[in-house]
């Protein structure tokens, strides 16, 4: 089988890539190891910038995300017994969207499907050849049969997890990473919001996220230690750890509800520079990770489909490949302030296991400048927002 642009993973990347190549006459064919069910339901991120809205939008995906999603304008950092709001729209003029990201999967898929776009779904044994050459290629095990994908472009959206990065040899490759002590237990629980926006709460027990997902079901995260087991944790001990790190802010009460799904995810941070080699470019999480806590995984991976778009439309279009030979010097600028500001936050927001009581001072510092100064709280949003300059 031949297409010009083959794809790994269907994950944001890569389908919203594909679908973005179809909208500009261009072939491409999404390989994925799990199977449709598998990718529309796994939980994940929830906050859109509003650059994603606005892609996802002029693609013509966009209609349930305006529909179904939240607009929100300002968030609530928590933290020594008070609340106070970041004005996201008030200082930037943006503001975000809570909406899943399995359900931009679903309406990426559907669009995909509807413009008979290939996606070949529970492939295994990926692996990719002749990079150093203008005739790339992708193996991989379909059905019980071995295929081969010819193309001219080979694309690694698989995740931290996939196989695209280490096609770049190690030695032209350099690793970033920094691992955090902790990780976030997050649980979907049905009933109404316990408040209009999120709040990000920082308490002598560890950190707290409030967010939700639609008027019944909230979603809630606590700092717990990484090693941790779900089964460790009655619902009752998540709701007594809860509210105990968000309540005692304000004394307003979450409100508890029936909990459907827990799990346990690590944090960390990490970039692979470089993005590309040859004929391969990297593009999502199979590049860079970044602690949750800036909200901007899914987003970041959106910006490399951006960028990636119009430099594979230049070379197909204009036969320029410069667009194409800076993609990851282009890319990795916005990656780097995104690791910033994602380290930033987390850094200023969680328990630090031996941090003297000097160090947890100065986090509360942090915290009563950037809701107390204009400019700090600009800086704050702008990087929230997705627009701070590069
Ligand atoms: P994905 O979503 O991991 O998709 C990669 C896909 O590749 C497939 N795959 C392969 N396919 C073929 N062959 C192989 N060898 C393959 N190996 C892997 C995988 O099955 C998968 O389907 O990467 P992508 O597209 O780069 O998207 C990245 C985002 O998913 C990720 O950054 C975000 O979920 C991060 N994130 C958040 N981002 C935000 O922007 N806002 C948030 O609010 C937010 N919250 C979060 C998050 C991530 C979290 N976890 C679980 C780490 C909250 C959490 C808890
Ligand atoms: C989420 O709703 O899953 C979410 C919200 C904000 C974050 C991370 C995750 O920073």
């Amino acid at each position: 089988m031949r297409t010009q642009v083959g794809i790994i993973g269907a994950g944001p990347a890569g389908l919203l890539l594909s679908h973005l190549l179809h909208l500009r006459g261009i072939d491409s064919v999404v390989l994925e190891t799990r199977n449709r069910d598998q990718i529309e339901s796994t939980i994940r991120a929830g906050v859109l910038e509003q650059g994603t809205m606005d892609l996802l939008t002029e693609a013509g995906v966009g209609a349930r995300m305006k529909a179904e999603g939240a607009l929100h304008h300002g968030f609530e950092l928590a933290f020594e017994g008070k609340r106070r709001r970041i004005d996201l729209t008030g200082l930037t003029g943006h503001s975000i969207t809570v909406y899943a990201q399995h359900e931009v999967l679903k309406d990426l898929v559907a669009a995909r499907v509807a413009a008979n776009g290939a996606l070949r779904f529970g492939v295994s044994e990926t692996s990719i050849h002749g990079i150093d050459s203008d005739k790339p290629s992708i193996r991989y095990r379909h059905e019980g049969e071995t295929c081969e994908l010819q193309c001219d472009f080979v694309i690694g959206c698989d995740g931290s997890q996939g196989v695209s990065r280490a096609s770049i040899p190690q030695a032209l490759r350099k690793d970033y990473e920094r691992v955090y002590p902790f990780g976030w237990f997050g649980i979907l629980c049905e009933g109404p919001p316990s408040s209009d926006e999120l709040i990000y709460a920082r308490h002598e027990r560890g950190f707290a996220l409030v967010s939700t997902r639609s008027p019944n079901v909230q979603r809630m995260y606590f700092q717990c230690d990484p090693k941790d087991s779900v089964e460790n944790w009655s619902d009752d001990c998540i709701w007594a750890e809860l509210h105990a790190r968000v309540d005692s802010h304000d004394g307003q009460r979450i409100v508890d509800g029936k909990i459907f799904q827990k799990n346990i995810v690590g944090m960390r941070s990490f970039v692979s520079a470089t993005m590309q080699h040859g004929r391969l470019f990297l593009a999502g999480d199979a590049a860079h990770i970044v602690p949750p806590t800036g909200a901007k995984g899914l987003n970041l991976a959106v910006a490399d489909v951006r960028v990636l778009t119009q430099a594979l439309n230049a070379f197909y279009v204009e036969n320029r490949t410069d667009l194409l030979d800076s993609y990851s010097e282009t890319a990795l600028k916005r990656i780097w302030r995104a690791e910033h500001f994602s380290y930033w936050m987390t850094s200023m927001m969680h328990r630090i296991e031996g941090a003297s009581p000097f160090e947890q001072q100065l986090q509360v510092a942090e915290l009563e400048y950037v809701t107390t100064s204009r400019a700090a709280a600009t800086a704050m949003a702008e990087n929230y927002v997705g627009v701070a300059a590069v």
